[in-house]
């Protein structure tokens, strides 16, 4: 298999199936394919729809050149692909919690993704801090997010959230980045759960991976006029 990712530092839909795969020890060939512009004529449109015809990434390319593209997507088909790996949780209850979430950070959070876009390299508090004494619905968000690993670290007991780590961990971890990034405030349970989550196989090698990354995108850069 092959994933099409985008940059390490900014491409938060990339990270979870990539953070997912290097977790669970699955067998890719990573194939990046810098930002550069998301214009029509662009090289990172060229190469991705060389794959997909939705022109985004994350791609999966399966053996036989099959794609299956959206973050979603490309979980659903892995859990499929491998069943003796408990990608989702195997308890039919904490799947079935485990969709909803996912599904809740697929379809929403827009402010909190608009405001705190995923820029692993950087440390950016006072902007965390000023961002959210300014904007209520970033603060919605985070509270949400915040009531929502509480609710699913209690029901199962942790280390992660459905228990062991799966998709539900890799879907968000780029808030866990972002959370990081902005140093949002949140209670000291999921401060603990965001550095085991950090600390967890496939973040950290996302994370090495976009630290070696050069590149400062300014369109990726609302807050930063350079890397420092
Ligand atoms: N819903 C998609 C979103 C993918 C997406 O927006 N990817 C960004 C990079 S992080 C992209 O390729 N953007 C290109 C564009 O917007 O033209 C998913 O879950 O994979």
């Amino acid at each position: 298999m092959k994933l099409l990712i985008g940059n390490k530092n900014y491409s938060s839909w990339s990270m979870r199936p990539w953070v997912l795969l290097t977790q669970f020890d699955l067998p890719f060939e990573e194939v990046r394919i810098p930002f550069e512009s998301f214009a029509a004529d662009s090289k990172f449109k060229a190469a991705v729809a060389e794959r997909s015809p939705a022109g985004k990434v994350p791609v999966l390319v399966d053996d036989d050149g099959f794609a299956v593209w959206d973050s979603l997507a490309i979980a659903e088909f892995l859990a499929e692909k491998f069943p003796g790996q408990a990608l989702w949780p195997r308890d039919a209850r904490r799947r079935a919690r485990a969709r909803s979430v996912c599904a809740e950070m697929h379809s929403g959070f827009g402010t909190l993704r608009d405001v705190f876009g995923m820029n692993i390299e950087a440390s950016m508090p006072e902007i965390g801090a000023r961002v959210l004494a300014q904007n209520a619905a970033a603060r919605a968000d985070l509270a949400r997010m915040t009531q929502l690993w509480q609710d699913a670290l209690a029901e199962s007991g942790g280390p992660f959230l459905f228990g062991e780590f799966s998709i539900a961990d890799a879907f968000f971890a780029p808030v866990v980045m972002r959370m990081r990034t902005y140093a949002l405030p949140v209670p000291a349970p999921i401060a603990a759960y965001i550095d085991r989550a950090t600390a967890a196989k496939g973040t950290a090698a996302w994370i090495r991976g976009a630290l070696a990354e050069q590149e400062f995108l300014a369109f990726e850069e609302p807050y930063r006029t350079s890397r420092d």
